[in-house]
């Protein structure tokens, strides 16, 4: 059975196959803005076609429907195979080669029979490329780059990889006096569980302050690699192999550039429509008049922007958070009944999941405490292991006693300064039974249920066991309830359906786990429940009272899941979620 991510990816492929059959850009872009919804989607192909309505989905119309359809029916489609036959998927590697594109693997294709990477680095190696119309030692070269720069990468970075290696370059940057405005764009703007590149803009006063700029940025100490250097825009590989991305712009174009670069590719298309539709045509400099046909008219005044949101503003919209730019309605939601207010990192009274050294953490209840205190907490929950997790020195029922007593001690020291929960992080065992009896539950504050174990069971197996967890009136949440690592575990293979309407009837919330490597649930799936109004906590899982710091990652993934706060319980004052705890009392 094909999953969501297979199709998509099937998909992705046929667009860049399209393109390199030199199709129309509405074709090719069909697919590929299919995929992109696809890998987004919160629920599972094959639950809404078994519904009947594909054509509901974003950009999936009655012909990507039927195809869909045949590849849930048999798991191939006959449209691909066909244009397999035709194309080698190495042309299709090829063409997704930095500098390479459509146009120049299509070249490499008919003029050398160049059919995979290997061929075109032993071709371009041998020099055999500069030759080529179009060519050169300096393309020839560049495509050596990438094909080493690729063999080295790892595919997309974490976002908690690349957003602090981010913020360290913009942190150096900003000490240079030239620089007046300097921001991080692209996919880390919009907060994407992974990242691609980095991409960093810079605003100036004056163009020739620019090289003081670039040569501090290519000179950093983590460098290892310079890709390009130049006025406007240079790439370094870092040494972690990061990419890095450094446009400088005049600061009176800083708002259309900053639109532009933070994307995403989609939301950017429907927003020049909506520019075109009004006279303009938008790129990353300027809306300027253009006449019937579309094209620009040569003498007519060029608008620049300062600010974002001057820019929407022209355009008839409301400025849009980064994190919603995406075409999932954003855009007419900023024009017609409103935005969401996105919940922020200010709205968290709470931590709701954390482990001490009762269990697998490297502090004491105490310590957590205080560092809860230092982030501004009102209260938190102790959420050790539970007794069958014996790799993380899971507490019998005797030590989950003995940390409740450790608890009140601490209560009683730090008095009002804060409130500590006693509670659990309980897995769910392989055969879907809970892993401490009722009457132990009960004595709890509140019960995070976990899948940890078994992982790879089948979908029914899976879902039961979330699913008697979930009704487990102990039970308040469960955590990380995909129990997926970025970038090496994919989600368990529930029916998050079912998942979500027993979540809703027994009033059980779901985590988003703040931690950058899970993020789970996904901002799509969040959005989902949300709009159901099944409640989330947004929680660390700190194991360390540094880790208490990685809550932003969670707010950014809420955000990017159009969550509000009152959605999420750990916002709520303490009375209100003392009092929801004891909900099913
Ligand atoms: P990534 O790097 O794959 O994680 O994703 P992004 O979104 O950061 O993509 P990137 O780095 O290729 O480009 C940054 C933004 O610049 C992107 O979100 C939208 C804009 N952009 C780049 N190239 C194009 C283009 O050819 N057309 C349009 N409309 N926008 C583009
Ligand atoms: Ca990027
Ligand atoms: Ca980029
Ligand atoms: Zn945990």
């Amino acid at each position: 059975m094909l999953s969501n991510r297979e199709i998509a990816d099937i998909f992705e492929t046929i667009s860049d196959m399209l393109q390199l059959k030199g199709e129309v850009v509405h074709r090719y872009l069909s697919y590929r803005r299919a995929a992109e919804t696809i890998r987004e989607l919160p629920r599972d192909l094959r639950a809404i076609a078994a519904e009947g309505d594909l054509t509901a989905i974003d950009n999936i119309g009655r012909t990507l429907a039927d195809k869909i359809e045949e590849m849930l029916a048999s798991g191939e489609l006959q449209f691909y195979e066909k244009l397999k036959a035709e194309i080698p998927e190495g042309v299709v590697e090829m063409m997704r080669l930095n500098g390479v594109g459509p146009k120049k693997a299509r070249l490499f294709w008919d003029e050398l029979d160049i059919t995979d990477v290997n061929a075109l680095e032993t071709a371009a190696r041998a020099g055999k490329l500069a030759a080529l119309k179009g060519m050169g030692q300096k393309s020839e070269q560049k495509i050596i780059d990438a094909i080493d720069a690729q063999a080295r990468r790892t595919g997309r970075a974490p976002l908690g990889k690349a957003l602090p290696a981010a913020q360290n370059i913009v942190a150096l940057l900003r000490e240079i006096d030239a620089v007046k405005q300097i921001e991080i764009a692209g996919s880390i703007r919009r907060a994407r569980p992974t990242i691609g590149d980095v991409d960093i803009l810079v605003a100036v006063d004056d163009m020739a302050d620019s090289a003081e700029i670039m040569r501090a940025f290519v000179n950093m100490q983590n460098v290892a690699r310079v890709l390009g250097h130049g006025e406007t825009k240079s790439s370094v590989e870092l040494l972690d192999g990061v990419q890095v991305d450094l446009r400088v712009l005049p600061a009176a174009r800083w708002g259309t550039a900053l639109q532009y670069f933070t994307g995403s590719m989609a939301h950017n298309v429907k927003v020049r429509q909506i520019a075109l539709a009004k006279g303009y045509s938008l790129n990353e400099h300027a809306l300027s008049p253009v006449d019937e046909d579309g094209e620009i008219i040569a003498d007519a005044d060029k608008r620049t922007f300062s600010t974002e949101a001057a820019l929407y503003e022209a355009l008839g919209l409301a400025w849009i958070p980064p994190e919603l730019r995406e075409d999932t309605g954003e855009i007419e939601a900023s024009r017609g009944d409103g935005l969401p207010a996105l919940i922020t990192l200010d709205d968290i009274r709470a931590d709701l999941h954390m482990h001490t050294t009762y269990s697998d953490g490297k502090a004491s209840v105490r310590d957590m405490a205080l560092a809860a205190i230092e982030r501004g907490r009102e209260y938190i929950v102790i959420t050790d292991h539970s007794r069958s997790l014996g790799i993380a020195n899971g507490l019998s029922i005797e030590r989950l006693l003995a940390l409740g007593a450790e608890i009140e001690r601490v209560n009683d020291e730090l008095g009002d300064r804060i409130r500590v929960f006693w509670g659990t992080e309980m897995d769910i065992n392989a055969d879907g039974s809970l892993d401490y009896p009722d009457d132990v539950l009960a004595r709890l504050d509140f019960v995070i249920a976990s899948l940890h174990t078994s992982l790879g069971q089948e979908r029914q197996r899976i879902t039961e066991r979330l699913l008697n967890a979930i009704r487990n009136p102990h039970v308040d949440l469960i955590g990380h309830p995909h129990a997926q690592r970025i970038p090496e575990r994919e989600p368990v293979d529930a029916d998050m359906d079912a998942v979500f309407a027993a979540a809703l009837e027994h009033d059980t919330a779901l985590e988003i786990n703040a931690n950058p490597i899970r993020l789970d649930l996904s901002a799509a799936y969040a959005r989902r429940a949300a709009e159901m109004g099944i409640r989330l906590a947004i929680n660390t899982d700190a194991h360390h009272p540094r880790d208490m710091d990685l809550m932003h990652y969670g707010i950014r993934t809420a955000r990017r899941g159009w969550i509000t706060a009152e959605t999420v319980i750990n916002t709520w004052p303490l009375a209100r979620f003392a009092a929801w705890c004891r909900r099913h009392d």
